[in-house]
């Protein structure tokens, strides 16, 4: 028997996307235990094959002597110990002994490949956050433009709260993680966190962003110039936008993270940079913002078909700027497909 207690995982199997429950998947049948909150809805959403149970310690051992179960897989990765604590004491079974092994990363592997139905749902995912983006960029250079009245320009901060609030405008149901957006200097830093920094006139802007819908994550990195580039904004923005897209053409299944990664990274580093690049070069995307594979030195591991990657390589010249470019990727045997559509052009 496995015990689930990873929520994208459970997510993905049953169809139950409530905060507080456990997947029981035994050899005969599949158990949602969930408390008195959860019960209703979970009944409504959950895969037909699945039965509904509170959780509790009688239902817990009924299904284990039920079972006869003597071998119990946990997701070690995500049990914390005191709930693996609390998940022993529930099997303390008089007569019955009980061993458990560590099966993380099987389901994960499973979620690596996407089916039409869930490309579909990531593809509408990546529109609304196209949406919202360009409603962004659009109340910023307005804000710029020669010709606005406007004194008081906006703060990261606000930037980022406005995301939020448009992307539910456009049907989302979250934010896929907190938007990153960052003005000026602020650009250097990858993973910047929006701050009181107010917006102005001439600043480069980073924005790095997602949405959710029906629990599937999106993720776009862009660019806004305020004023013309400078020649070393260009300069480090077309070679970003080169290797990007280099990266993305020579993209199909069976190549390994590494190799995905180096398509991209080659060319910054061929042009003195590689001391700037110093994240991996995209991740998987799914139920997950980050989920497997990864684009990375260390990843050894094949890309698989139809699994959905970021590529999102950047340089960051601390105390200057930084610029990265992002875009979802759907991995194919012979031309991967580029899912974003948002102009990249200065
Ligand atoms: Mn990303």
């Amino acid at each position: 028997m496995e015990i689930i207690t990873d929520k994208s995982n459970i997510k993905y199997i049953s169809n139950f996307s409530g905060s507080h429950g456990i997947l029981l998947l035994a050899k005969t049948k599949k158990y949602l235990l969930t408390d008195f909150r959860y019960i209703e809805r979970a009944k409504k959403s959950v895969k037909k094959e699945i039965q509904v149970i509170e959780l509790n310690k009688k239902n817990w051992q009924e299904i284990l002597k039920k079972e006869h179960t003597e071998i119990i897989g946990i997701e070690e990765e995500n049990l914390t110990l005191a709930r693996f604590k609390k998940i022993k004491k529930l099997c303390r079974i008089k007569n019955q002994k009980i061993k458990f092994k560590n099966i993380s990363g099987a389901i994960e592997s499973a979620r690596e490949i996407k089916s039409p139905a869930e490309i579909k749902l990531i593809m509408r995912s990546q529109r609304i956050n196209e949406k919202t983006f360009l409603v962004i960029k659009k109340f910023i250079q307005d804000l710029v433009s020669p010709k606005s009245q406007e004194q008081r320009l906006p703060t990261e901060i606000e930037i980022a709260w406005k995301i939020r609030e448009i992307g539910y405008h456009f049907c989302a149901e979250d934010i896929s993680f907190e938007p990153i957006v960052a003005f000026g200097k602020n650009t250097s830093i990858p993973h910047h966190n929006p701050g009181k920094t107010r917006l102005k006139k001439g600043d480069i802007i980073m924005i790095d962003m997602g949405m959710k819908y029906q629990d599937f994550c999106s993720d776009m990195t862009r660019m806004i110039f305020t004023a013309p580039p400078t020649k070393l904004q260009k300069e480090v923005y077309e070679i970003v936008l080169t290797a990007q897209e280099n990266g993305i053409k020579k993209i199909v299944s069976g190549i390994t993270g590494k190799k995905a990664d180096w398509f991209s990274r080659n060319i910054i580093t061929k042009k003195g940079y590689a001391e700037n690049y110093g994240h991996s070069g995209g991740h998987g995307i799914g139920l997950d913002i980050h989920e497997k594979p990864s684009l990375s030195e260390k990843y050894k591991e094949t890309l698989k078909e139809n699994s959905i990657i970021t590529v999102e390589p950047g340089i960051y010249l601390e105390g200057k700027f930084g610029v990265r470019i992002e875009d979802m990727i759907l991995v194919k045997k012979d031309k991967s497909i580029n899912l974003t559509k948002v102009s990249k052009r200065i």
